[in-house]
C-alpha cells in the first residue's frame, strides 16, 4: 500500500468514525445523512420542514413521518392506517426503526413502540441499546458477545448444510441429465430397431402371403387322410358296398335254398300221408288235414325254379375280377383336377416343368380367387405347417415392433415432461420418502404419487397420482430447525385424480418443496377433506451456490 493511499484510508476511517459518533441516537448509518446538519433538521419526507437540531430526539414528535425521532417512541403511534394529515403528507415513518449497532452481532432494527419500554428486545436488540432510558430500573446488558458467537454457529451450520444441500443437487442435475441421456438414447435405439423391425414385418407379410398363396394352388387330398384323390375315394367306397352286397346275396341265396328243401320235404311227407292215410277211419282231424293239403296243392306254386337264373346268381356271386371288374387298376389313381392337369409333365424337362408347374399353380390360384374353383386349403380346418409357422413368425414379429412402438412413445412422453428447473426432479423420479402423522403413514413418491397407509393396517389410500408442477408463493414463519418453508415463490408438486372420496371429491395433493439436505415430509395437513398438502425439503430446489438460480429454493436456509 502507498503511503497516500493509507493516508486517504486512515482520512476515510476517521471521518466514519466521526460520523458514527455524530449520529443520533437511533439512526442508521444508511439514514445518517439526514442527520448532518449540526443546526437544523429537516423532516425526510417533508424537507420543507425544518426544525432546529435541538429539537431532534427530545421526545416529542414534529416530523408527519416520524424522523425527528429516531431514537425515542415519541412517533410510535404513526402508521399507514393513521388518518391523512391536511396536506395529503403520507403518515408512514420514514425510517424503519430504532438502529441497534449490535456490536459483534449483526445490526438491526426494533420497532418504535419496543424503544424504552421496559423490556429487553434481545432477539432483535442485543446489545440493549434500545431501553436507553432504563425505564422502570430495567437495565438491558449488552449480549451481542455471547449471542452472536452463538449465532455464527449456527449460521456456519446453515451455511455448511446449504453447501451440502447444493452440492446434492448439483449431482442431482447430474444424474438427471445422465438419466435424460440415457432416455434420448434408448429413443434412438428403439427408432433404428422399429426401422429395422418395420423392413421385416414387411418381408414376413409378403412371405405369409407367398405360403398362403403357394399352399392354395397346392392339390388338397382328400380330408379322410387317405391316399388318392376323390375317384380313390370313390373305387374305395364302390369295392367295400360291392363286397358287402356279394356277401348279403351268397347268405341270402343259402337261406332260401334251406327254406326250399324243408318245404320240399313238407309236401314229400303230406303227399305220403294223403295216399297212405285210411279215409274209412272217421278221424275228423285228419280229414281236416287232407282237405287243407288238397287245397294247397292245388293253389299257386309260385315261380317256377329255373336253374338258368341260378346259374346267373352263381356268376354274379363270383369275384369282381372274375366279373371283369379289376378294383386295383382304379385304387391309387390320383384323380384330382389339377393332376390330371399335371399328369403330362412328366414327359417334360425340369426346367419347362418348373416353369408349367408355376403357371399351373398361378392360373389354379386365378381361378379360386375368381371363384371359379373351389378355395379347398381354406376350407380345410387344419391350415399346412408351413402356413402355421410363416403366421407365428408374423406376429411375433408384430408383436415387438407394438411393444417397441409403445416404448419409444413413453420414453418420447417423458422426454417432453416437465421434470421441473435444470430437469432436477428426473433425478428423483420413484424415490419414495414417508413419515407417520396421526393414525397414518404418509408416503411421497416423487413424479409419482401419494399414499396414505392406516398404521393398524388394511388397505393404502391413493391421495393423487403427478400431474404437473407449479409454482406458488408461501408465506410462512420459519421454524428454528429451519424445517419449514419461510417465505417467497416456491415450487409446487400436484398430485391429482386419487381414491375418490366419499360424499366427497378425488382425492388429490399438493405437495409444496423447500430446500434442506435431505429429502423429508416437514408436515402434513388435510386442508380440506381428502385435499392434502405436504411440505417437503429436498436438496433439489436448493439455491445453486455461485450460480445465480433461485428456483423456488429457500434462501433463508
Ligand atoms: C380416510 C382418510 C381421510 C379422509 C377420509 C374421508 O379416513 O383418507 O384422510 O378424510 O377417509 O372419508
Amino acid at each position: 500500500m502507498t503511503k497516500a493511499l493509507g493516508a486517504l484510508l486512515c482520512l476515510k476511517l476517521a471521518s466514519l468514525a466521526y460520523a458514527a459518533e455524530s449520529r443520533p441516537r437511533g439512526v442508521s448509518p444508511e439514514f445518517a445523512k439526514y442527520y448532518k446538519d449540526p443546526n437544523t433538521f429537516s423532516c425526510i419526507s417533508k424537507p420543507t420542514v425544518q426544525i432546529p437540531f435541538g429539537r431532534v430526539n427530545d421526545d416529542y414528535c414534529d416530523c408527519e413521518d416520524g424522523s425527528d425521532e429516531p431514537g425515542t417512541s415519541a412517533c410510535a403511534h404513526l402508521s399507514s392506517y393513521s388518518p391523512q394529515t391536511p396536506d395529503n403528507v403520507n403518515a408512514t415513518l420514514a425510517l424503519p426503526g430504532f438502529y441497534c449497532k449490535n456490536k459483534g452481532h449483526i445490526p438491526s432494527y426494533v420497532p418504535f413502540t419496543s424503544v424504552n419500554d421496559g423490556v429487553c428486545d434481545y432477539e432483535v436488540c442485543c446489545d440493549g441499546s434500545e431501553e436507553w432510558e432504563g425505564v422502570g430500573g430495567v437495565k438491558c446488558e449488552d449480549k451481542c458477545k455471547d449471542i452472536g458467537k452463538e449465532w455464527k454457529k449456527h449460521d456456519e451450520a446453515r451455511h455448511k448444510s446449504l453447501t451440502n444441500a447444493s452440492k446434492k443437487r448439483k449431482d442431482m442435475v447430474a444424474q438427471a441429465a445422465k438419466s435424460r441421456k440415457e432416455v434420448e438414447d434408448r429413443i434412438q435405439t428403439l427408432g433404428t430397431q422399429i426401422e429395422g423391425a418395420e423392413i421385416k414385418l414387411k418381408g414376413l407379410e409378403t412371405e405369409l402371403a407367398d405360403v398362403e398363396r403357394q399352399e392354395k394352388g397346392k392339390v388338397v387330398k382328400s380330408g379322410s387322410g387317405k391316399k388318392g384323390g376323390k375317384m380313390s375315394v370313390l373305387v374305395d367306397l364302390a369295392k367295400d358296398r360291392m363286397e358287402e352286397l356279394r356277401e348279403n346275396l351268397i347268405r341270402v341265396r343259402e337261406e332260401r335254398d334251406s327254406s326250399r328243401n324243408r318245404v320240399q320235404e313238407l309236401e314229400d311227407i303230406l303227399t305220403t300221408f294223403k295216399e297212405d292215410y285210411n279215409p274209412n277211419f272217421n278221424d275228423e282231424g285228419v280229414k281236416r288235414a287232407v282237405r287243407a293239403w288238397e287245397e294247397y296243392a292245388a293253389g299257386d306254386k309260385g315261380p317256377v325254379v329255373e336253374p338258368a337264373r341260378d346259374r346267373d346268381l352263381d356268376e354274379v356271386t363270383k369275384s369282381d375280377k372274375d366279373n371283369g371288374l379289376d378294383w386295383e387298376e382304379y385304387e391309387g389313381e390320383d384323380e384330382s383336377d389339377t393332376d390330371v392337369l399335371y399328369a403330362f409333365e412328366n414327359y417334360l424337362p425340369p426346367t419347362i416343368r418348373t416353369w408349367l408347374d408355376t403357371r399351373l399353380r398361378d392360373l389354379r390360384v386365378t381361378l379360386i380367387e375368381s371363384g371359379i374353383l373351389a378355395d379347398t386349403s381354406s376350407a380345410s380346418a387344419t391350415e399346412s405347417k408351413a402356413v402355421t409357422d410363416a403366421r407365428n413368425r408374423f406376429t411375433t414379429a408384430e408383436k415387438d415392433l407394438t411393444s417397441q412402438r409403445k416404448d419409444l412413445k413413453s420414453h418420447t412422453e417423458d422426454l417432453d415432461k416437465d421434470f421441473g428447473p435444470d430437469d432436477v426432479f428426473r433425478a428423483l423420479k420413484g424415490t419414495c420418502i414417508s413419515t407417520d402423522a396421526g393414525e397414518y403413514t404418509y408416503e411421497l413418491c416423487f413424479m409419482e404419487k401419494t399414499t396414505q397407509k392406516a398404521k393398524k393396517g388394511g388397505a393404502h389410500t391413493n391421495m393423487g397420482n403427478f400431474v404437473r408442477i407449479e409454482r406458488i408463493v408461501v408465506d410462512e414463519d420459519l421454524p428454528a430447525n429451519g424445517k419449514g418453508l419461510g417465505s417467497g415463490e416456491r415450487i409446487a408438486m400436484k398430485h391429482e385424480g386419487g381414491q375418490h372420496c366419499w360424499n366427497g371429491p378425488n382425492r388429490s395433493s399438493t405437495i409444496v418443496l423447500a430446500c434442506a439436505e435431505e429429502n423429508e415430509i416437514w408436515k402434513i395437513m388435510e386442508e380440506e377433506k381428502c385435499v392434502y398438502r405436504l411440505e417437503v425439503g429436498t436438496p433439489a430446489v436448493c439455491e445453486v451456490l455461485g450460480g445465480g438460480k433461485k428456483e423456488g429454493g429457500r434462501d433463508e436456509l
